[in-house]
């Protein structure tokens, strides 16, 4: 089992209600545990003329390889409706892998961690409940760093 970060987003169809269900899919995934989940958060989109977002992230202990977790995480996206319109579009679930383990994946389906994680205070925040004091990524840099390079301003903590 290995621990990995999973940041959860939503804009459309009542998105508190979308992360409550990603969660318990989540929850729900094959050799898999739930081990912590940060308060939601609310934000405007970083695209302009979009809804505004809820995000979370989850901490999950899991045997789930990288790309087979992937493939789970999408599986939960299509349950719960998303459709594929246009890269970065409106969505009412996305999930992405932040980080597995202290693995640094750089795949044509896979980047781990994730790309622009240090422009994004609705991953680094909600990222910063779950981990351990003094936590660093697998590339080496740490999250209290990121932290401060990144403002709080413009997110709610519901
Ligand atoms: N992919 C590569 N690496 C990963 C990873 N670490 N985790 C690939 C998950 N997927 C990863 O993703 C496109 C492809 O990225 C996947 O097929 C996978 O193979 P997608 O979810 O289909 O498309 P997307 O989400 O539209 O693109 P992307 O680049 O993930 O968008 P973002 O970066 O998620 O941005 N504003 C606020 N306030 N909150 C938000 O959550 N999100 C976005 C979307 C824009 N503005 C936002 C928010
Ligand atoms: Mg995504």
């Amino acid at each position: 089992m290995v621990r990995v970060h999973i940041g959860l987003g939503s804009n459309l169809d009542s998105p508190q209600r979308q992360l409550h269900e990603a969660l318990q899919a989540l929850a729900a995934l094959p050799d898999t545990t739930l081990a912590a989940v940060s308060s939601f958060y609310t934000s405007d989109s970083l695209l302009p003329g979009q809804p505004r977002y809820s995000n979370a992230v989850a901490a999950l202990d899991t045997g789930l390889a990288p790309l087979p977790l992937l493939d789970a995480l999408q599986a939960i996206e299509n349950e719960q409706g998303r459709e594929r319109a246009e890269r970065w579009g409106p969505r009412t679930l996305d999930l992405d892998i932040i980080t597995y383990a202290d693995r640094v994946i750089d795949e044509p389906r896979l980047q781990v961690p994730h790309y622009h994680l240090q422009a994004r205070a609705f991953v680094l925040y909600p990222l910063a409940e779950v981990v351990e004091e003094g936590f660093m990524l697998a590339d080496g840099r740490s999250l209290r760093e990121l932290l401060a390079a990144c403002p709080f301003a413009g997110l709610e903590r519901l």
